[in-house]
């Protein structure tokens, strides 16, 4: 996805993670505002778009949710192609589920390379109590694979709004550093005319006296 003439910034972002971390109650709040509503979360949507305004730049995010097909690790490469953005949810209660945030940075960098802006998400941030994740490792692992982190809670609403706004600005940013690399790109492209037609004179022309 890229930019329409319109000058509308059109990002695919998908959400990834173990079951029950809550990137269907993430995508909720940030898109309905709402939590645990049980209409909403059967609904099981293939997306839902966000309009956004950022600097008076439009963009148009497709936000990916699973239908459950985490759960059955049945979740491959027709899920994530094509994103501009994904976002890593884990359960900072849930230290399997940070692991998986690990293997997925892995196959997200080798399928995809720098192309995808990547942030971590640890939800759940209203359970500090039962916290097993460490902080420090979760925030020096980020930034070791060059991830954004922050930390959510789907359900008091803390934190959606701002991860969704700085991977949109993120995404913003290397959108315009691209398309910077491919100007500069251009501009080293030396045109050649057309080579002149052969004349009667050349060796090929069939005058050979031998
Ligand atoms: P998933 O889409 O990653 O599978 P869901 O996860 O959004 O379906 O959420 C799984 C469970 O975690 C749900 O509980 C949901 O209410 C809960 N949950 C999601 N986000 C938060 C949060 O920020 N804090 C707390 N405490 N719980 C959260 P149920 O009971 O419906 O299974
Ligand atoms: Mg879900």
């Amino acid at each position: 996805m890229a930019t329409a003439p319109s000058g509308t910034h059109n990002f695919k972002v998908v959400l990834l993670g173990e079951g029950c971390v809550g990137k269907t109650s993430l995508l909720l709040r940030y898109i309905e505002d709402k939590f645990n509503d049980k209409h909403l979360t059967t609904l099981q949507a293939t997306f839902l778009n966000k309009r956004l305004n950022i600097n008076g730049k439009r963009v148009n995010l497709s936000i990916w949710d699973t239908a459950g097909q985490e759960k059955f690790h049945a979740l491959g490469p027709i899920y994530y192609r094509n994103s501009n953005g994904a976002i890593l949810v884990y359960d900072i209660t849930d230290e399997d589920s940070f692991g998986k945030v690990k293997n997925w940075v892995k196959e997200l960098k080798k399928m995809l390379g720098s192309d995808i802006v990547l942030t971590i998400a640890g939800n759940k941030i209203d359970l500090e109590h039962e916290r097993t994740v460490p902080l420090e490792e979760a925030e020096s692992y980020a930034n070791m694979v060059g991830a954004q982190h922050f930390y959510t809670s789907a359900k008091l609403n803390q934190g959606v709004e701002e991860l969704f706004l700085d991977l949109t600005r993120t995404m913003i940013e290397r959108y315009e550093q691209n398309a910077q690399t491919d100007v500069n790109r251009t501009s080293q492209v030396v045109v050649v005319d057309d080579e002149a037609p052969p004349t009667q004179s050349s060796c090929c022309s069939g005058n050979r006296s031998n």
